[in-house]
């Protein structure tokens, strides 16, 4: 009798400031994948559908306010609670591209002078991003991107604090940087080369855990 191996899909994390072009590569790359016929979906934190992400939403468009401790918290809280969810879809072979994951939580947390260790240990034990795909994106060229919207921490100040800790973060073992300057197309290449060898390459290895 012939053994069935099954495939797990990959885990596939876009990282990088805001304006970086993180959604609409994400957009691209569903569709680029979906047309090879394999399966992949797209996900993205925060993700403000759930009821903590309904707090998270208000406290970002300045509705409420919250500690920093306490915030920090509620986005870790938002990415565990769709852990069942991501561990399910990559065990039926489908494959994950999530726009923002905990390096985003450290980043913009840490930029308001929060300590990192503090901030980075609720994420440990999260499933770890097969790849993290760091859009990078130059000073000058995101101002030239038009207007910030008006969410908290969209501010040209505050976003080069959380490029440097996205920096330190960067663990070139499982991390790509993209140059996000470039036309959108070509990023997208770039993305979509990184996508598919990643998927070949995990499907038969377990998912591990973050920072363990
Ligand atoms: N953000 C995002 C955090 O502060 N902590 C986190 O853990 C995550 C995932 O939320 N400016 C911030 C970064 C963004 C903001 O994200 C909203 P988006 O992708 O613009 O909806
Ligand atoms: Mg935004």
């Amino acid at each position: 009798r012939k053994m069935v191996m099954t495939r797990r899909g990959a885990l596939i994390v876009l990282e990088g400031c805001d304006k970086a072009g993180k959604s609409t590569q994400a957009k691209m790359m569903l569709d680029s994948v979906t047309k090879t016929g394999k399966g992949i979906r797209l996900m993205n934190f925060p993700d403000r559908t759930t009821t903590i992400g309904g707090i998270i939403d208000q406290y970002l468009r300045k509705q409420i306010e919250l500690k920093d401790e306490a915030v920090h918290l509620l986005f870790s809280a938002n990415r565990w609670e769709l852990v069942p969810e991501i561990k399910a879809t990559l065990a039926r072979g489908e494959s994950i591209v999530v726009d923002r994951y905990a390096y985003s939580g450290i980043a913009f947390s840490g930029a308001k002078g929060m300590d990192l260790e503090w901030c980075r240990a609720p994420d440990v034990g999260l499933p770890k991003p097969d790849a993290v795909i760091y859009l990078n994106l130059d000073k000058k060229i995101a101002s030239q991107r038009g207007d910030y919207g008006q969410e908290r921490y969209e501010n040209i100040e505050f976003q080069e604090k959380v490029k440097d800790i996205f920096w330190k973060l960067k663990d070139d073992s499982y991390w790509h940087v993209i140059e996000a300057s470039r036309p959108i197309e070509v990023v997208h290449q770039d993305c979509y080369k990184i996508v598919l060898e990643t998927i070949q390459r995990k499907e038969h290895q377990p998912i591990e855990l973050l920072w363990k």
